[in-house]
C-alpha cells in the first residue's frame, strides 16, 4: 500500500521543541555521535518525526523508537527504513530527498541514543511568562471603535507569528498583532469581547475588541508546545475562565478569563482506554466549551479519553473521565450543542458525547482519518440534523444523523457517504443560512485539487459537486503552493471566506465567494498576509455556529 502523502504532510508539522534545551544522556551502547550531530539530529526529529513517534519516541501514531528496540535494529537497517519508507505509513525520507544519505546516516545514529527529554513546564514556568498588558481597570468600559466586531475575522499568519484582524465588512486590513510562532486557532469569549490565540510554542494572546484598536491585553506561555485554547461559555459563567491544552508537556491549564493569570495545571500522562498500559505523553488536542453544563471538554489523544472538565468550583476540579479511543484530535458540537462528536483520528472513529449526562453515546465507524475540524452541522433532506466530517486519509464525506428524538434510526450512524474530489481535506464548513456545503483539500497530492474547493448542495448531496478554482481566482502564480484551506463563513452567512496559503516568501490571499452565486466576491492582497491559514469570524466562532 503506498503511503498517503497527504496524511505525512499533515503530520510531520514542524515542532518547536527542536529548540528547547534539553539534557543529553551517553548511551555507551550507541554508536558514537557528535555534539554537533546530536543537535542537528535533535533538530531534525523535532521537525519530522516526533509528530508520529512522540517526543519521547515511546510511539504515537507512529512506532516506539526507544533505544531498546533500535540497539537491536542496528544503524545499517534503520538507515534503509529512513531512507525508503514502509508500507505501514513510515514516509520514504531519504528517497523524496527530505534527507541526504549522511542525514539518513545521522538520524539512524541519533533512535539509538537515550532520546534527550524536554524540560516540565508548571505554575511557576508559566508564571514567570504571564504578563497583563494591560490591566483590567485600565480597559474600555465600553467599545471604543466603529467595527461591526461580530463579522471581523481572526486570520493565522502562520509563519510571521502574528495574526491578522480583517474587518469582514470592509475588507480592510484592521491590524497585525505579534503573537506566539504559528497560531494554531482562534476562539472568542463568550461575551464576544475578548479573543484567545495559541501558538505552537503554546504561547497565549489575548486581545481585547473593544479598544479603539483592537490589540494585546495579557499573554502567557503554558508549555512548550499547544494546539488548544478555549474559554468558558456557560450561563453565568461568561468570560470567567480559559482553558489551553498543551502537547509538550502533556496537561492543561485552566487560567482566569480577563487576566489569563494560570490557577490549576492537571497532568495528562496515564492509562490507555484500551490495553490499560501507561502512556507518557498523552498530548491534549482539542478543547470545546460546554454551552450545556460549567464544563470544558477536553481530548486526550494518545490515551483516547475525553475529560469533562467542571469548572465550578476549581480548587476541588471534578473531572469525569470518558473512555473514547485513542488518537482523539478534533471536533465540535452538533445542532443543538447537546452533543459533541471528536474524531479519534488515527482509530477511524467519532466519538459523540452527550453533554447533559457526560456520557459516550456511541463510537461511529468512519473511513480513513477522519478530520472535522469542528464538523459541519445542517438538515439532511432523509436523516434530519446530521453532522459532518471529512476525510485526511480518503475521498469520503461522511453525515452522521445526530438527532435520536425525531430521527432515530439514522442517530449516531453514517447515515449517507459521498465522494469528494479526494483526500488530503482537512474542514468542512456549511451555515444554517446556506445549502452549501464547502470541502477543502489543502493536502492533495494534485495541485489542481488542492488549489480548489468543491461545494455541494445539501439538499441533493448525490448531484456531486461543482469545483472552484479558488487560487486561479485569486490570481496566484502558478509555481506557489496556494493551497486552499478552511471555508470560513461572515456573520451574515451569505459569503464563504478561504485562505489561500503559500510559502512564507510566495504570494498568499484570502478569497471570498458569494455563498448564492458561488461567484468570486472579492480577494483580499497583501504582502502583510504572509502564509495565511486558520481565519475565523467572530461571531459564528463566539456561538459555535458550522
Ligand atoms: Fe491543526 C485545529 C493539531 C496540522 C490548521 N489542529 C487543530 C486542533 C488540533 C490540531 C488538536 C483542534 C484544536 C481545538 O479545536 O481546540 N494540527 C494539529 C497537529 O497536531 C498537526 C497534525 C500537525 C502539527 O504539527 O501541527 C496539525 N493544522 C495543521 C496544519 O498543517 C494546518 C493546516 C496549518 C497550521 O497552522 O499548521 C492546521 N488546525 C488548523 C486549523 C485548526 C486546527 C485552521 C482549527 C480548525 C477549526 O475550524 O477550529
Amino acid at each position: 500500500k503506498p503511503v498517503d502523502p497527504a496524511e505525512i504532510r499533515y503530520q510531520a508539522g514542524s515542532s518547536p521543541l527542536k529548540d528547547a534545551p534539553m539534557h543529553q544522556d551517553v548511551n555507551p551502547k550507541a554508536p558514537a555521535m557528535s555534539k554537533t550531530e546530536f543537535d542537528q539530529a535533535r533538530q531534525i526529529y523535532f521537525e519530522r518525526c516526533a509528530g508520529c513517534h512522540g517526543v519521547l519516541r515511546k510511539g504515537a501514531t507512529g512506532k516506539p523508537l526507544t533505544p531498546d528496540l533500535t540497539l537491536d535494529k542496528g544503524t545499517e537497517y534503520l538507515k534503509v527504513f529512513i531512507k525508503y519508507g514502509s508500507p505501514a505509513g513510515m514516509p520514504n525520507w531519504g528517497t523524496s530527498g527530505e534527507l541526504t544519505d549522511p542525514q539518513v546516516d545521522m538520524m539512524a545514529r541519533y533512535i539509538q541514543q537515550t532520546p534527550p527529554q524536554p524540560p516540565e513546564f508548571g505554575l511557576p514556568e508559566m508564571k514567570a511568562t504571564w504578563r497583563v498588558v494591560v490591566p483590567v481597570d485600565k480597559r474600555p468600559k465600553k467599545k471604543m471603535n466603529n467595527y461591526n466586531l461580530e463579522n471581523i475575522f481572526s486570520t493565522t499568519l502562520r509563519d510571521a507569528g502574528e495574526v491578522a484582524l480583517i474587518d469582514g465588512d470592509t475588507k480592510k486590513i484592521i491590524s497585525i498583532i505579534k503573537t506566539g510562532y504559528a497560531v494554531h486557532i482562534s476562539r472568542v469569549s463568550a461575551s464576544g469581547r475578548y479573543l484567545f490565540v495559541i501558538g505552537r510554542d503554546a504561547k497565549i494572546n489575548m486581545i481585547d475588541l473593544w479598544m479603539e484598536k483592537p490589540d494585546n491585553v495579557a499573554e502567557i506561555k503554558v508549555g512548550l508546545e499547544a494546539r488548544s485554547v478555549d474559554t468558558s461559555k456557560y450561563k453565568g459563567y461568561e468570560d470567567k475562565y480559559a482553558i489551553a491544552g498543551s502537547y509538550w508537556p502533556p496537561q492543561f491549564v485552566i487560567m482566569k478569563g480577563d487576566t489569563l493569570e494560570p490557577l490549576k495545571v492537571v497532568g495528562t500522562r496515564g492509562m490507555t482506554v484500551d490495553t490499560q498500559e501507561y502512556h507518557p505523553e498523552p498530548r491534549v488536542a482539542a478543547i470545546a466549551a460546554s454551552h450545556y453544563k460549567p464544563e470544558f471538554v477536553v481530548n486526550v489523544k494518545e490515551t483516547g479519553k475525553i475529560l469533562m472538565v467542571n469548572y465550578t468550583d476549581i480548587d476541588n476540579l471534578n473531572i469525569t473521565e470518558i473512555p473514547a479511543a485513542r488518537f482523539l484530535h478534533d471536533g465540535g458540537w452538533d445542532a443543538s450543542k447537546r452533543y459533541v462528536l471528536m474524531a479519534a483520528n488515527q482509530s477511524n472513529k467519532i466519538a459523540i458525547v452527550d453533554a447533559k449526562t457526560s456520557k459516550l453515546v456511541s463510537l461511529v465507524d468512519v473511513d480513513k482519518i477522519p478530520h472535522p475540524g469542528r464538523g459541519a452541522n445542517f438538515v439532511h433532506p432523509k436523516c434530519g440534523p446530521v453532522w459532518a466530517t471529512g476525510h485526511l486519509g480518503s475521498e469520503k464525506i461522511s453525515f452522521i444523523g445526530t438527532d435520536p428524538e425525531k430521527h432515530k434510526a439514522y442517530a449516531w450512524k453514517v447515515c449517507e457517504q459521498v465522494d469528494g474530489q479526494g483526500g488530503g481535506n482537512l474542514f468542512i464548513k456549511t451555515h444554517p443560512k446556506s445549502n452549501n456545503l464547502w470541502v477543502d483539500t489543502p493536502l492533495h497530492p494534485d495541485p489542481k485539487v488542492s488549489k480548489s474547493v468543491a461545494v455541494f448542495d445539501v439538499r441533493n448531496l448525490k448531484a456531486g459537486f461543482k469545483v472552484l478554482p479558488i487560487t486561479e481566482w485569486a490570481g496566484i502564480p502558478a509555481d506557489a503552493a496556494g493551497r486552499v484551506v478552511q471555508p470560513e463563513y461572515n456573520k451574515a452567512g451569505d459569503e464563504v471566506w478561504f485562505a489561500v496559503w503559500s510559502a512564507k516568501n510566495q504570494q498568499s490571499a484570502l478569497v471570498i465567494v458569494d455563498d448564492k452565486t458561488l461567484k468570486l466576491k472579492a480577494v483580499i492582497k497583501d504582502p502583510k498576509l504572509i502564509t495565511p491559514t486558520g481565519h475565523f469570524n467572530i461571531y459564528n466562532t463566539q456561538h459555535d455556529v458550522y
